[in-house]
């Protein structure tokens, strides 16, 4: 009876030791309280080892790590793991940045934050090590990465994912705002490699530049019975290089039976040395479903065949598919679209409103994928309000500006002289939003609720009822999914 007192004793002490907060500087070596910061590593391990939720702040500063890792043998709460500032973790390609595994231990109903950190020159190699900056491994426990840039990572040796790579059982995981730059895998993923057998995933305002693969140079998602949302990303000069079976050079979807939202993205002058040059999808199962609206893919290239969208359907000579595939008001070049022949007498392949035409990028040679205000892509976007637009553009600026959701990731800003006091205001949050672009949107860490979206002055009152009505449809979606 006391030894068992003792017990609880020990366990309530060891869970209220540490602070919830810890904290991480340079040359922290102390408890990892605020007045006594410790090294990252130091911190990791405390939050570990408790069973209360732990918010680590790392202080502004380049880090010099190696093989970083946070993997409790205890349910232990959820983990926060937050840049204060500019914060740098650089493995110098001796290892990787950073391991978050909690699948070790029961992680049901966890939350994995990873927020405003650049991870920097990670290396890994071998077909098991996977993620050269960062992995995350969980089972059922759900994962956030915003605010977050990863640059110059390598994986090699069939390893994959060398930006970031994340895998879930059942968890959700949002990927969002954050900046993929010269990551390269030999085999999968160069950006970012995303696994989510059930659960959903959402890949938003996310800039994915000059990343190369094997398959998926800018990066891949792959569900088995979940949902993959790709809103609002940019993804441009990446590349799929397999020696003459290359997939994806921009991004690589892997849906089996799951169902696929790519909206609002901005997918250019991405190569593959096969198939798929700027988005490939896979759709292996008859009950996949691929939505694509407001996209534009275009100036990309493919070896062999798809420049701007491959759908593959077939498995094998003799296994092909009739998976659900619209594909409504884009601005591609080429598509191709396996067995196309059977999953149109199906009725299952709906092609509408979609464009052939040069977006007219301000300046496509030196990377400005914004729209000229001349563009023939402006207001040509679908804006209904059953689909899962964003509410913001790759600016943070509203969407649903002017007669129309733009095509592509990039909305362009009305400037009506009609407007006055109030439009004024406006344009202020806007610029401050584009001069910190880093540190946008503080409000939505869990991937849930929306938010963020103040209710703009609008034009005519059809975009009025839009701005209404779109918040609340997009809840009560996600309401009903959970
Ligand atoms: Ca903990
Ligand atoms: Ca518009
Ligand atoms: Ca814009």
């Amino acid at each position: 009876m006391r030894k068992k007192a003792v017990a609880l004793l020990g366990l309530a002490l060891l869970s209220r030791a540490f602070a919830s907060d810890l904290y991480v500087s340079q040359t922290g070596s102390g408890d990892c309280s605020q007045n006594n910061p410790c090294d990252l590593q130091t911190a990791l391990n405390q939050a570990a080892a408790t069973l209360d939720n732990d918010t680590v702040h790392i202080a502004s500063g380049i880090y010099t790590v190696n093989s970083l890792s946070y993997k409790p043998t205890i349910s232990a709460g959820n983990i926060s793991i937050i840049g204060e500032g500019n914060v740098v973790l650089d493995a110098n390609s001796q290892g990787r940045v950073l391991e978050i595994d909690t699948s070790g231990a029961n992680d049901d109903g966890l939350e994995i934050l990873v927020e405003n950190i650049t991870f920097r020159n990670g290396l890994v190699s071998g077909g098991n090590a996977k993620g050269g900056g960062l992995k995350i491994k969980t089972r059922y426990a759900n994962i956030t990465v915003k605010n977050c840039s990863f640059e110059n990572n390598t994986v090699t040796q069939d390893a994959d994912g060398a930006g970031l790579y994340v895998s879930t059982e059942t968890g959700n995981i949002n990927l969002e705002h954050s900046t993929f730059k010269n990551n390269n895998s030999d085999d999968y993923s160069g950006g970012f490699d995303l696994t989510s057998n059930e659960g959903r995933i959402i890949v938003s305002h996310n800039t994915v530049i000059n990343n190369s693969g094997g398959y998926g140079g800018g990066g891949s998602v792959e569900t088995s019975i979940g949902r993959i949302d790709i809103l609002n990303n940019i993804f441009a000069k990446n590349r799929a290089t397999a020696l003459g079976n290359g997939r994806g050079g921009g991004l690589l979807i892997n849906l089996n039976a799951g169902e696929t939202y790519i909206i609002n993205n901005t997918i250019t002058k991405n190569s593959s040395s096969a198939y798929g040059g700027g988005i490939h999808i896979k759709a292996f199962d008859n009950n996949g479903k691929i939505y694509l609206y407001n996209n534009i893919a275009y100036f990309n290239s493919a070896d062999k065949n798809g420049d701007d969208i491959y759908i593959e359907a077939e498995k094998s000579d003799t296994e092909k598919y009739t998976p659900t595939i619209n594909i409504e008001n884009n601005d591609y070049h080429y598509i191709y679209i396996e067995n196309e022949t059977a999953i149109t007498s199906e009725n299952k392949l709906k092609e509408q409103n979609n464009l052939s035409v040069d977006p007219a990028f301000v300046d496509i040679e030196s990377g400005d994928y914004h729209l000229s205000q001349n563009s023939p892509v402006i207001d040509k976007g679908d804006s209904s309000p059953i689909l899962p637009i964003p509410e913001t553009d790759i600016d943070g600026e509203s969407r649903l500006q002017g007669n129309g959701v733009d095509i592509g990731a990039d909305e362009v800003p009305i400037t009506d002289s009609s407007d006055q006091n109030n439009q004024g205001e406006q344009d202020n949050d806007i610029t401050d939003n584009n001069s910190q672009d880093n540190k946008a949107s503080n409000n939505n860490t869990s991937g849930g609720g929306g938010g963020g979206c103040s209710l703009t002055p609008s034009t005519s009152p059809a975009n009025a009822l839009l701005y209404l009505a779109l918040p609340m449809v997009l809840f009560l979606r996600r309401l009903l999914r959970r």
